[in-house]
């Protein structure tokens, strides 16, 4: 039975949403803000931004922490050294060991320890069982690569007081370690881009044992409540505050903190750089706001604590259900940037100022820096550094560290329906049918936790759910895919194996005193697995073998929801920090790792459902930390059937994009409320563009799926479907991309177009891959026009009329755009591909012959672009059974050529070359060709042409052509058809 225990109003908020289960309506809940902390109730934030205040304000401050001269040591790439805290006026210090390693990708990595820390010699109170050290193992789940030392860097001058080493390619980036007070300054090319310390915030409250003071006297009745704690810290901000050290309080839960106050902040500046982006995820602009006040900024540092935030808010640096502690500074020409390898609660204040200091604002316009300040709870000081200098660079090096985008499931990339609930096998087929009869396309169908016996993961429900498998099979005889829900939390009850066995396995989380951690979550009370612990990971693996979860089968996918994790009645609707992983690890230091250490899970179950057969996992998660990308796709999470989320949704997305997780979406159509017929039909607009395309609705929704909406609303839906599933060829070329060097899936201005400022800021609009296709949703109600920003002097077309687009660069370009117009242009100087045949699945267009479509550039010179095709299923792409094309469309030779992009041979002889010789599927794709090619911006000499030849395979053919002469407006385009050349082949086509 649920414990008298005091119920918070969200509490409340979801005891009403369980019964509304069997209720008709009730109505939606927003986010509570309040049910979710502000600094100033996170007692360590707290206490760093009032050391900050305190710091700024004095003109004699000095940070306490200096580098020991003689402690310091530099060998193969690696600085050493110890950090003397000063911690009182008698001058006594804490020993803090520094390492700065300097690695071979030209990234540089600063990490700080306490020395009694590492060697346990703190005595933890409330005979704790945590461990003593400060966590050490983020790394172990977030890095992958990337950590080789550049046995090449050098120190090239040093003194008493200071280092420097220079380092990274062709030696450009060099760091000055100064000793007193210790701070860093990161140059590239002789000026200094990113500093530590600067400001002298660093601050890592050391551990110290609790001396027992007399409790100040108290008024009848008055009890110490986040409040007043907040206020007495305000009023005290030397850090000698003590008031939340020891224990603090937070809609009724009391976090025991047996280490006291640990906490890890610094003050990173980025000289000259007036944007900074990423840090996802945060529902507000992609160029991220200050956070210290003043008109238009936040008042509240942007926070990262994985948190099932309900309906969130926009325009918030509030918390939501990811987090990747990563960000980009640019400028004009240049990015930098920095990741802070910490797992527990963690805030960053940003603030932007005209930098007088800064050596580039010599010249007669200053340049405005932007600084910030990291402050996280607990564990180690371990930041990255990396100095670009372009964003490429930057997430280039980023993915090398953390790793890249899964390839994933061709199929993932469809559309997928999902809704809160379909009820009943019946229900799932009925919609199948219904997609078809309407013939929408679509990949996926969604069951959420209602398809379970009493949410009982890897149960189904009795009634509804009688045949699985037909169901299963029926899907997948056109092609189709189930996904079926399992989420952290496990139903304690009697008669329920996979409790029993999470019991006697002692595979759960603890609470503080050791014993298995019990709280409450869609299923009652419920307990949680320990996925950082190897055996639970391994059990759970158990639970996913086709005979273990029976009703699942090859077509049946994974969806990891509620991991941050979610507790309903837990602070902050989480679990309590002073809980116990294993390891004994404290859930504060781990805490936005959770998630992915459980979608990690889910993701080598998939992996290991069938001895013998290895394919790609598809899961999607709520929950996200760095490193989350190598395992699947996530959400936005709750957002709302609202024109403001469908705005928010984009700059969301992009966020994600540039930090290394670019696999992800918003619920299509807004998951709380009902959204009217034109916002639903926006949405599947936009959502054709989001790299996970998901329509979803909550329980109390009306349904929507899409062929409900009417005419023209229908055909107009249809037709955003058939838009994705047409450039799906484009789509999985971008997430091979993704995959190779972490480049975002849609990219911001900034990112391509890094020399122009006007663009910066800029994040409702963003171009595919590398297709050019520059896409800007309409996100208004009423709205018949888009106004799209050109961010440069390349011709651009109307993707559905070829009208050639007035551009002038750096200008907004108004477009007409009724409902039944999606805003999309193609940049002159492009090749991609696109498969034209509308069908029901992406796996029924798996053998279509292509379309490639060439946008001449301005100068009519040169166009390119690639085509990358596998399985789409298996890794067998790893061992060469792929195809990847350059197509080159030279304008002087009049040509359109096509040749391996990897300058691989083609034909028998790469085949043979192939490990494991040609398999099936390349086989098969031998049959796979070139139907059409359209040339957009054709020259007008074309014009009478009849036909163009074609050259592969040692033979010459002719094809017709169609020559379409420009009129006003429109570009001149020229249509190939039945070129008859295979796709995996090398083929010129001779338009002379
Ligand atoms: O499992 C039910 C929902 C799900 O539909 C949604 O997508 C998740 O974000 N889930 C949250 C649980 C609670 C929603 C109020």
């Amino acid at each position: 039975m649920l414990a008298p225990a005091p119920l918070g109003s969200r509490w409340t908020a979801y005891l009403g949403l369980l019964s509304a289960l069997s209720a008709a309506f009730v109505p939606a809940v927003a986010v509570k803000e309040h049910d979710f902390k502000k600094c100033h109730q996170s007692g360590f934030c707290a206490r760093n931004r009032a050391f900050a205040d305190h710091a700024l304000a004095s003109s004699s401050w000095q940070s306490p922490y200096n580098i020991a001269p003689e402690s310091g040591s530099f060998k193969d790439g690696q600085y050493q050294a110890v950090i003397l805290k000063t911690i009182n006026d008698s001058g006594e210090t804490v020993r803090l060991p520094i390492t700065v390693s300097f690695l071979e990708s030209g990234t540089a990595r600063v990490t700080v320890d306490e020395e009694k820390r590492q060697k346990g010699e703190i005595e933890l109170r409330h005979n704790s069982k945590a461990r003593k050290e400060r966590y050490n193992e983020a790394e172990k789940w977030v890095i992958v690569g990337g950590t080789a030392l550049d046995k090449a860097a050098k120190v090239d001058y040093e003194d008493k007081t200071q280092l420097t080493v220079k380092y990274g390619p062709a030696a450009k980036f060099e760091a000055t370690i100064k000793f007193s007070p210790f701070a860093i300054d990161f140059k590239r090319d002789g000026h200094s881009q990113i500093k530590f310390n600067d400001q002298g915030l660093l601050n890592i409250e050391h551990w110290r044992p609790k001396i027992e003071k007399a409790e100040p006297e108290k008024k009848e009745g008055e009890t110490a409540t986040e409040e007043t704690k907040a206020e007495e810290t305000k009023a005290e901000p030397q850090g000698e505050d003590e008031s939340t050290w020891w224990d603090e309080s937070f809609g009724g839960n009391t976090d025991t903190k047996p280490r006291g106050p640990e906490s890890v902040a610094l003050d990173i500046s980025f000289v000259g750089y007036e944007h900074v982006y990423g840090i996802p995820s945060h529902a507000g602009p992609l160029s991220l706001k200050q956070t210290r006040g003043g008109e238009g900024n936040y008042q509240e540092p942007y926070r990262l604590y994985n948190a099932d935030v309900f309906e969130y808010i926009l325009d918030s640096p509030m918390t939501l259900y990811g987090a990747i502690p990563f960000m980009q500074a640019h400028r004009k020409d240049s990015s930098v940037g920095v990741f802070w390898l910490n797992a527990a609660e963690t805030w960053i204040d940003i603030t932007k100022s005209k930098d007088s200091t800064n050596p580039l604002a010599l010249g007669a316009k200053s340049k405005t820096s932007t600084r910030t300040h990291w402050i996280s709870e607990s564990g180690l000081l371990d930041v990255f550094v990396f100095l670009g200098p372009t964003p490429k660079d930057l997430t280039a090096n980023y993915g090398e560290l953390t790793g890249t985008t899964a390839m994933p499931q061709e199929f993932s990339l469809g559309y997928h329906q999902c809704r809160w609930n379909y009820i009943s096998e019946e229900d799932v087929k009925d919609v199948d049918r219904k997609m078809d009869k309407f013939k929408m396309p679509y990949d996926v169908i969604w069951l959420d936790i209602e398809y379970t016996d009493e949410k009982k993961y890897f149960t189904w429900d009795k009634h509804s759910f009688t045949d699985p498998i037909g169901m299963g099979k029926h899907l997948d005889s056109h092609g189709r895919k189930l996904v079926t829900i399992i989420d952290p939390h496990i139903k304690n009850v009697g008669d329920y194996p996979v409790v029993a066995e999470l019991k006697s396995k002692d595979l759960a989380v603890k609470n503080k005193e050791g014993s298995i951690f019990e709280g409450w979550c869609w299923p009652g009370s419920s307990h949680w697995i320990d996925a950082f612990n190897p055996a639970a990971r391994e059990w759970w693996a158990s639970l996913f073998k086709y005979d273990s979860f029976k009703g699942t089968m090859e077509n049946t996918w994974i969806w990891n929801d509620m991991n941050e994790p979610s507790v309903f009645n837990g602070p902050e609707t989480t679990m309590p920090k002073d809980n116990l992983h294993f390891g004994n690890w404290e859930h504060r230091d781990v805490h936005n790792l959770n998630g992915m250490t459980f979608q990690n899970a889910t993701y080598h179950a998939l992996k290991s459902r069938k001895p013998g057969e290895l394919r790609r996992p598809f899961v999607l998660t709520r929950a996200f930390f760095a490193g989350s990308q190598r395992v699947g796709a996530m959400w936005t999470g709750d957002n709302q059937a609202a024109w403001d989320h469908l705005q928010a949704s984009i700059p969301m997305i992009l966020s994600q994009g540039i930090s290394g997780f670019p696999f992800s979406g918003a619920d299509v159509g807004g998951f709380f409320g009902n959204p009217e017929k034109e916002l639903l039909t926006r949405w599947y607009q936009a959502g054709a563009f989001y790299p996970f395309f998901r329509g979803h609705a909550h329980i109390d929704a009306r349904r929507r799926e899409p062929y409900l909406t009417g005419e023209p609303y229908n055909t107009i839906i249809t037709a955003a479907l058939r838009l994705r599933y047409s450039l799906l060829p484009s789509w999985y070329t971008a997430f091979r991309h993704a995959h190779l060097d972490g480049t975002p899936i849609i990219k911001p201005m900034f990112y391509t177009h890094p020399s122009e400022e006007a663009g910066f800021a800029i994040d409702d609009q963003f171009f595919i891959g590398n297709t050019g296709l520059l896409a800007k949703p309409v996100t208004e109600k009423d709205k018949d026009t888009a106004d799209i920003w050109i961010p440069d002097a390349e011709v651009y077309y109307d993707y559905f009329t070829y009208d050639v687009i007035p551009t002038a660069k750096g200008k907004h370009v108004t477009l007409s755009a009724p409902l039944h117009k999606i805003p999309l242009l193609m940049r002159g100087g492009h090749v991609f591909a696109r498969r034209d045949i509308p069908r029901r699945s992406s796996a029924l267009m798996r053998w279509d012959n292509y379309t490639i479509i060439v946008t001449v550039p301005k100068d009519g010179k040169r166009a390119e672009g690639d085509l990358y095709v596998d399985d789409g299923d298996s890794y067998d792409f790893q061992r060469g059974q792929y195809i990847h094309r350059r197509f080159v469309f030279d304008g002087a030779a009049k040509t359109l050529t096509s040749a391996d992009a990897e300058g691989r041979e083609s034909g028998a002889a790469a085949a043979a070359a192939q490990e494991g010789g040609e398999g099936e599927w390349m086989k098969k794709m031998r049959a796979v060709g070139v139907d059409k090619i359209v040339v957009v911006g054709a020259p007008a000499a074309w014009a009478g042409k009849k036909s163009v030849k074609v050259h592969s395979e040692g033979k010459t053919w002719e094809a017709h052509v169609e020559f379409t002469p420009a009129t006003q407006g429109r570009a001149a385009f020229a249509v190939v058809r039945k070129v008859g050349a295979r796709i995996g082949a090398d083929w010129t086509v001779d338009f002379a």
